[in-house]
């Protein structure tokens, strides 16, 4: 392979080695089905108490569920999914000025996982951007195309909003006090990954990303209408989870996991490639703040220190563990257990 990226414009019709995982591993794909019934949240709904309830049974069954009225407008999502396109579709040469392999970069185009620490490779490319505060990240983020930086903003602005509205809910549909997670979770830092599958020659062999969970607090999914990809993992089964229009899709991450003591689950997902079509998502993470104390409340944990699932840790003490690895060991919070 030529160039570190894949989407470098070249079609390929074999996968290259680097890319095929061993056959214990593989997808397979003819055994998966689709989830039929994702719990779909109308966050119009009035009833606080009901959509309360809606969520505490999404996050507890599945750890995952779409949103609809959400407050995120229609041209805010149409212009991102817009402008990240225009973005994959530059020349190589022009991308590969931002690329980096070192996940502690801020605003970097990569590809796969982590490059260095893996065995196999992933058959994605993304965009890895910080998005909050804006005015700090902002100025680094792509000026090519010209309107990257004005829409990805605005696009963020609204995210944000809806993300703290959920963690609200989530609190309360955990008998907390509705501002208590957000307590928690500080001045909380949000990430975004532009994610860009290619068409794939054998995508039987092979993942975009492949089963993992989330290390932040919340993710706020926009997935790619025309091209299907995303797949949950529910009671031991790969589900695919065809995109609802004007959706986003949730997914609880191993902060709330740790913070609930266990009774909401950090689903388990991953992304499938496709032979004919490339793809593409955007992926928002709120992220508590570095210092942010992961301590699982005495009402839910109980006075028995036994009882706690986790030990306390820092965030940021995490984040690094997180990233020190390879995305397909054993789970991140298995590491932080009592
Ligand atoms: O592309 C997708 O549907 C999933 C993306 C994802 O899991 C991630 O960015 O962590």
């Amino acid at each position: 392979m030529d160039t570190k990226v894949l989407s470098s414009g070249v079609r390929y019709s074999n996968l290259p080695e680097s890319y095929i995982r061993p056959e214990s591993e593989r997808p397979r794909l003819s055994e998966v089905s689709e989830c039929e019934n994702v719990p779909i949240i109308d966050l119009g709904c009035e009833d606080r108490s009901f959509l309360v309830q809606q969520i505490a049974e999404a996050c507890k069954c599945y750890g995952f569920f779409q949103v609809i009225n959400h407050g995120v407008r229609l041209e805010a999502v149409d212009k991102i999914l817009e402008v990240v396109h225009e973005f994959f579709r530059l020349p190589v040469e022009e991308k590969l000025k931002l690329y980096s392999d070192d996940p502690s970069k801020t605003m970097r185009l990569s590809t796969s996982f982590n490059v260095n620490k893996e065995k196999v490779h992933n058959w994605r490319d993304y965009l890895r951007l910080h998005c909050y505060p804006l005015q700090k990240y902002v100025p680094e983020w792509p000026s090519n195309p010209s309107s990257f930086k004005e829409i990805v903003s605005n696009y963020c602005k609204e995210v944000r909003e809806l993300g703290l509205r959920l963690e609200e809910l989530i609190s309360e549909s955990l008998g907390l006090e509705k501002e208590y997670i957000k307590k928690v979770l500080g001045e909380q830092g949000q990430h975004m990954a532009v994610n860009y599958y290619p068409p794939c020659p054998e995508p039987e062999l092979t993942y975009g990303l492949p089963g993992h969970t989330d290390p932040n607090a919340l993710t706020i999914l926009l997935q790619d209408l025309q091209v299907t990809g995303l797949q949950v993992l529910k009671d031991g089964k790969w589900l695919a989870v065809k995109p609802h229009p004007n959706a986003f899709v949730i997914n609880i991450g191993d902060q709330f996991q740790a913070l609930s003591n266990g009774r909401y689950k950090s689903v388990w997902h991953r992304a499938i490639v496709n032979a004919d079509k490339a793809r593409m998502s955007v992926a928002s993470f709120l992220c508590p703040s570095d210092d942010a104390i992961i301590s699982a409340p005495k009402s839910l944990a109980g006075d028995d220190a036994s009882a706690t699932v986790y030990r306390d840790f820092t965030y940021a003490e995490y984040y690094k563990k997180f990233w020190s690895r390879n995305l397909d060991q054993e789970h991140c919070l298995e590491l932080f257990k009592n």
